[in-house]
């Protein structure tokens, strides 16, 4: 496995390569954004864009991770499809070529041209990317590789990666909008129970350089398989793992160490959430941030206690890799509304896991994966608990 979560760290990265390379130069970037269409649209957004970067690092992935494990090519699903039109009309398939020049060659079709750009971007699809992280080379589990499928959304927040701001401040560690909201997410999950496995999340724009104006990324991932719990936040936040590879046995859900030390509950949650859930929970520490990936990570973190949405504007590609670590963190990701079934019914003892497996019933285009009850993202049960019975208290006006 060590092998398996390396190849989605690296592919994470070169994924991460390409979001800063296509952003760097504005006037390429121009060149790159589509706007989608019909059933790829999301309805939350007026307007839905996808761009060269998010259709590439999708292909990326799915090339590298199905060239390293033969037959997962099949099983990698993600957000975009792969097909780009040019400013001529054309429609070009974008994929990952067998040489650097071939690759190139295709994508200045897409750059109606730009050789020079179209060499950019092969030279970096075409570099590999090799990693030294010791706390992954701990990673020593056996899961068949026929059992497993994954889930790539390979831009979250493509609003806030077109718009760009690099200036915002955060609050507490958080930041509303800007460029940290944008993540590359990579989740695999259980073909049978559809429960996830492990997911990589990489945040490709964390710090600038003031210089060089050059941007740093870093990335987070977790395994949560049987009695397995490991995450790279383990070694960060309390040093909780040893030197001994036994000790990946231990299951972190029981460390209270790794549990969010703030009692001061907090939430984190969509500029355009439902106006009573927005009252019920200005009780807690309330932050608002753009990206589903992102908020999650702020989960992840330990920077709220949850974030909650109330809506079905989230799909599987958004939720599979963060729920994945923070089910290795003791947390997870549930369904909203049955959650709040069940704690109306006074029956919470088992909470409705998000699964990755099913569509959604009689559902077409994109919507077939959405969370159709909203989700709650957590790394405590405890808080979790609390902030869901102050939401059952609230008429949410349905
Ligand atoms: C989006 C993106 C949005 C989010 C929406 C996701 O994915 O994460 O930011 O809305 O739910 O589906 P909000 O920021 O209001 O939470 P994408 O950018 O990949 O379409
Ligand atoms: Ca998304």
């Amino acid at each position: 496995m060590t092998e398996f979560l390396t190849a989605l760290v690296c592919a994470s990265e070169k994924s991460a390569n390409i979001a800063r390379a296509c952003k760097q130069e504005e006037t390429l970037f121009q060149l790159l954004v589509q706007e989608k269409k019909g059933s790829e649209k999301n309805k939350k957004f007026v307007s839905d864009f996808k761009t060269l970067a998010d259709v590439l690092v999708q292909e990326v992935i799915k090339h590298d991770i199905g060239k390293k494990f033969p037959g997962l090519e099949d099983y990698i699903f993600g957000e975009e499809s792969n097909q780009f039109t040019n400013s001529l009309g054309e429609k070009i398939n974008v994929e990952v070529c067998a040489t650097e020049t071939e690759t190139a060659e295709l994508l200045s079709k897409v750059l109606d041209g730009n050789i020079t750009a179209a060499k950019l971007l092969a030279r970096i699809v075409h570099h590999d990317v090799s990693m030294k992280d010791p706390a992954l080379e701990k990673v020593k589990v056996d899961i068949p590789q026929d059992t497993m499928a994954v889930w790539v959304d390979p831009i979250d927040s493509t609003f806030q990666y077109i718009k760009g701001y690099a200036d915002e401040k955060p609050k507490d560690g958080i930041y509303s909008k800007g460029l940290q909201c944008v993540t590359i997410l990579i989740g695999v999950y259980n073909r049978s129970s559809g429960l996830p496995i492990m997911g990589v999340i990489n945040q490709p724009f964390v710090t600038r350089d003031p210089d060089s104006l050059r941007w740093r990324g870093q990335y987070f991932w977790g395994l949560s398989y049987k009695d397995i719990n490991i995450c790279s936040l383990q070694n960060q936040d309390a040093n909780a793992i040893s030197q001994s590879t036994d000790d990946q046995h231990e299951d972190p859900r029981w460390n209270e160490d790794l549990q969010p030390r703030d009692d001061n509950l907090s939430a984190v949650i969509s500029t355009s959430e439902n106006e009573a859930i927005k009252t019920a929970l200005s009780m807690l520490r309330l932050y608002y941030a753009a990206g589903a990936g992102y908020k999650s990570l702020c989960a992840v973190q330990g920077f709220v206690s949850v974030y909650l949405l109330s809506e079905d504007t989230t799909f599987k590609w958004d939720c599979c890799a963060p729920h994945a670590i923070l089910r290795s963190l003791g947390g997870g990701m549930v369904d909203f509304r049955e959650c709040l079934k069940r704690i109306k019914d006074g029956n919470l003892d088992e909470l409705p896991e998000l699964i990755y497996n099913t569509p959604v019933n009689g559902a077409t285009g994109v919507d077939r994966w959405a969370n159709k009850g909203g989700l709650v993202a957590y790394r405590c049960p405890k808080h979790l608990d609390t902030i869901m019975n102050i939401i059952s208290k609230v008429n949410l006006g349905e």
